[in-house]
């Protein structure tokens, strides 16, 4: 690695930050059961105590994504108390995320049910979502519809288009200025014949049918097997349509693995799309990188800043990619030096650099060891094993 790689590994960092999921801090399983940690947080203070940690070691993690079933049961009275949590650990709540999919009256579906008084309740639950946004400062709400139906012919698919278009029209109508309204896509589950948004292609239509303030939020792990998600992203940039990521990593469907476990290649291409972006137009990419990840048998905070740790790694070698070099191949149609320039860049160790920015930006050169070094994680064990109340949560 060269200076002129360091520096500009160091003017990448500089600039990413990544979102935890008070959800990933929670007891999480499979359908077929749980294996509960004693350290897992099971209050919103435990979540932000938690992030707050990873934070402290990572430097690049100051936002907390919050639940609205999960995290604000009372719904906007909660904010007050969100607030005082925030302060107290240094994390500030980040996006918004309504529940659409728990409650029983969802049984058949939210803004696509056929019944008129639950599309109601729906619409009624993302404008209060809105308003908790609004009093904690949050400029997202990210919206996921488990919506579908199981079997061909039960559900009316165009119908229910127009009812999605109806209410996402009414909740892009309740946001305030500066707020954005994140549509997330999935090809199946919960729903196994149909999904009411199931790619990036329903989202970018319902997104722009909703209004200026929406985008389209690309999970990583919302997509067919060998889909290229790099493509999609670069779709969306070139339509000003990209409004952030649910990271996670996956080897069948939606995983929920760490990010980087299965193909780290992946997630470089998806960042060296977007650093392409910015190369190219000379303007950032906005976009809010988040992590949507449900560590099963991992402890939930090692998980977290590993996450982080490799999220770094990738988008630093997607950083140096020489895009000179790649743009002149490419015009040239020199395959093998286009293609190299992009391999290059992933095989350089920047390990080293990433370091040293850590190191000059005063944090822990190795976050892991730090938190493993903190004895965080023994007194959190030993004082959540005695108020243990069980409670899980689903991401
Ligand atoms: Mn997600």
């Amino acid at each position: 690695m060269n200076t002129r790689h360091a520096d500009i590994v160091h003017a990448a960092l500089d600039s990413f930050r990544i979102e935890l999921p008070s959800w990933g801090f929670a007891n999480t399983g499979t359908r077929f059961g749980k294996f509960l940690q004693l350290a897992a947080a099971s209050t919103i203070e435990e979540k932000f105590s938690d992030a707050g940690h990873v934070h402290a070691v990572t430097g690049v993690c100051p936002t907390l994504a919050l639940h609205v079933l999960w995290d604000l049961p009372e719904g906007v009275v909660s904010s007050d108390e969100v607030k005082r949590l925030s302060a107290k650990y240094g994390v500030r709540s980040g996006s918004i995320n309504p529940n659409l999919f728990q409650d029983q009256q969802y049984k058949f579906g939210s803004f696509g049910n056929p019944d008129p008084i639950v599309r109601d309740a729906a619409r009624q639950h993302v404008k209060d979502s809105i308003a908790i946004a609004r009093a904690l400062d949050c400029r997202d709400i990210s919206l996921w519809c488990a919506d579908g139906s199981n079997y061909p012919g039960s559900a009316n698919i165009r119908q229910r288009r127009a009812w999605f278009i109806e209410s996402l029209q009414a909740s892009h109508a309740a946001l305030g200025a500066g707020q954005r309204l994140l549509v997330e896509y999935k090809p199946f589950e919960p729903a196994f014949y149909h999904t009411d948004i199931g790619d990036w292609g329903m989202a970018l239509l319902l997104a722009r049918a909703a209004g200026p303030a929406a985008r389209v939020l690309v999970d990583t792990g919302h997509h067919y097997l060998s889909q290229n998600i790099e493509q999609i992203v670069a779709w969306l940039l070139a339509e000003d349509m990209l409004g952030g990521f649910h990271f996670n990593d996956r080897r069948y469907a939606d995983d929920d693995l760490t990010l980087g476990s299965i193909d780290p290649y992946q997630v470089f291409r998806i960042f060296h799309e977007i650093r392409l972006f910015e190369h190219e137009t000379g303007r950032r990419a906005d976009i809010a990188y988040m992590v949507d990840q449900s560590h099963n048998l991992k402890g939930k905070i090692e998980a977290m800043i590993q996450t982080v740790t490799i999220a770094q790694e990738l988008f630093a070698k997607a950083a140096i990619v020489d895009h000179a070099a790649l743009i002149g191949a490419q015009r040239r149609s020199d395959i093998v030096r286009a293609e190299a320039t992009l391999q290059d860049a992933f095989a350089t160790d920047v390990r080293p650099a990433v370091r040293d920015w850590r190191v000059a930006r005063g944090l822990p050169p190795d976050p892991m060891e730090a938190f493993r070094e903190s004895g965080y994680l023994e007194r959190i064990t030993a004082e959540r094993a005695s108020t243990r109340a069980g409670t899980t949560s689903y991401a």
